[in-house]
């Protein structure tokens, strides 16, 4: 069921009266809210995922906070739901079972940029677009950048392995991530990972952490490396009168080789949701390529040239370039405000953040629109097609119309995998996706995940109902 909560135990009554005992005893009612009018609103994110409203909320403000309220949880044996920015798009921080939500915002100090060695240690409550802006200031480039940047706090980038529409050409939150404070399940503290460069001793902890979708750990000060900031940046856009001929062009761009900073696909159902939003599209539009080249002046130049060959030759009708920084952030501002654009088109949308190998990107368009048509649900696709990355947006507006969509999705997934793609590009699995993730992986590889699990959290209280399918394992 698509919408529906994993079928994971609330705790006894007993259990939660001891947790909000011992939180209370720990750190005092200015730190803990107990009562649920104050507790709702910590039962949803930004995702549909539909929560239970937590008997306890810890506003962590330190790492012993987060200490505490990891230890209660463990002696009282209630389940416990990490929560910092809660932009996510899969219900990574919804508690699907009422218990300890741990809200980490409040920890959102930058607490180094070390501008010699392009390193940044930041709290996980730091927002997003506080840590680029502070870096470039000081020459430095923090690439992953999620479109919810001025909201989205980097311990849930870390916790979901962020991408962005710079992931194309920089990677995702993973490739920045040196190291990481971990408090696992009881309080106890680790410290995964390094402060260098290089560095390949023992397992990689960290890269196990990253993406762990707060099922693991709770993540205090995180370190990551920056790379010296792009001296300048162009912005082309490239229109095109029908999705197909804008697939070919990204087609073209991989196979020449050519890596601009990012390639963002907009087909024409999106772009009718952008003209409803005020902007001014030519009406010819059928698709839209918003691209945007970095490096030197000689460079950007040229890779522009080359960009725009390719999607000329590949059918565009026009490619234009921002002539200046106000017309660039207008262009970005649009794209970047996309997913409130469409949510303005029906009281209900999904977006799915399926990834498929370059080539087949074409495929995948056109298996959307037949997914729709057969379906009669009503999609959209825009995406950070550079990387194969796209976001299959299914809208509806009754409660009957959701067999329908949900069959939708399962076909979107279906199709994907045969395409040798995967379920998720950035957004993660949590909720929303567990009920599908056998269509990707086989039971060995969901099983030792599981086995995983349970060394760092043996009962289960972390973060449950995410990444894996119920199956009647207590908690996760
Ligand atoms: C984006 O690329 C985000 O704008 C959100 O990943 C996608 O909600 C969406 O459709
Ligand atoms: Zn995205």
């Amino acid at each position: 069921m698509l919408l529906g909560r994993p079928d994971v135990p609330r705790p006894s009554a007993q259990a939660a009266d001891k947790a909000r005992r011992l939180l209370d005893r720990a750190l005092g009612p200015s730190k803990v809210l107990t009562s649920p009018e104050a507790c709702e609103r910590f039962a949803s994110d930004e995702s549909e995922a539909e929560g239970v409203t937590p008997d306890a909320v810890v506003l962590a403000t330190s790492a012993d906070d987060i200490r505490a309220a990891l230890a209660a949880a463990r002696e009282a044996e209630v389940p416990i739901t990490p929560r910092a920015g809660a932009t996510g798009r899969t219900g990574g921080a919804v508690p699907v079972a009422g218990g300890i939500v741990l809200a980490v915002d409040g920890m959102n100090q930058i607490k180094e940029i070390d501008r010699a060695e392009g390193v940044a240690v930041v709290g996980p409550g730091v927002v997003l677009g506080d840590l680029h802006a502070a870096v470039e200031h000081e020459g430095w480039f923090y690439p992953p950048d999620p479109n919810s940047w001025k909201t989205c706090c980097l311990g849930g980038n870390v916790a979901e392995n962020a991408g962005g529409p710079r992931a194309f050409k920089y990677g995702v939150t993973r490739d920045y991530v040196l190291g990481i404070e971990t408090f696992l399940i009881g309080g106890q503290r680790i410290e995964a990972g390094r402060r260098t460069m290089k560095g390949v001793t023992g397992y990689d902890v960290t890269a196990l952490l990253v993406g762990s979708e707060g099922t693991l750990g709770v993540f205090g000060d995180i370190t990551l490396q920056l790379i010296p900031k792009p001296e300048s940046v162009m912005t082309i856009l490239v229109l095109f009168t029908s999705v197909h001929h804008a697939g070919n062009a990204v087609q073209a761009m991989t196979a020449l080789g050519i890596v601009p900073r990012c390639i963002e696909l907009l087909d024409g159902e999106t772009l009718q949701a952008m003209r409803k939003a005020g902007n001014a599209i030519d009406e010819r539009a059928g698709a839209m390529l918003l691209i945007d080249v970095d490096g030197d002046q000689h460079g950007i130049e040229r890779q522009a040239q080359r960009v725009g060959d390719a999607c000329t030759t590949s059918g565009a009708f026009d490619v234009l370039v921002a002539q200046d920084a106000a017309q660039r952030d207008r262009l970005w501002a649009a794209r970047r405000e996309m997913t409130y654009a469409v949510r303005k088109l029906s009281k209900n949308k999904l977006s799915e953040d399926v990834v498929v190998p370059r080539q087949k990107i074409g495929d995948l368009l056109d298996k959307v629109s037949l997914i729709g048509q057969r379906n009669k649900v009503h999609t959209l696709t825009y995406g950070h097609a550079g990387d194969g990355n796209l976001h299959v947006n299914f809208l509806w507006n009754e409660a009957d119309e959701l067999p329908a969509v949900s069959r939708s999705i399962e076909e979107l997934f279906r199709e994907v995998v045969a395409m040798r793609g995967t379920l998720s590009g950035e957004h993660g699995i949590g909720v929303l996706k567990a009920p599908y993730l056998a269509l990707e992986q086989s039971a060995e590889l969901i099983d030792l995940q599981r086995d995983l699990k349970r060394v760092f959290d043996p009962l289960g209280l972390l973060n449950p109902g995410k990444i894996f399918p119920a199956t009647g394992h207590r908690a996760c």
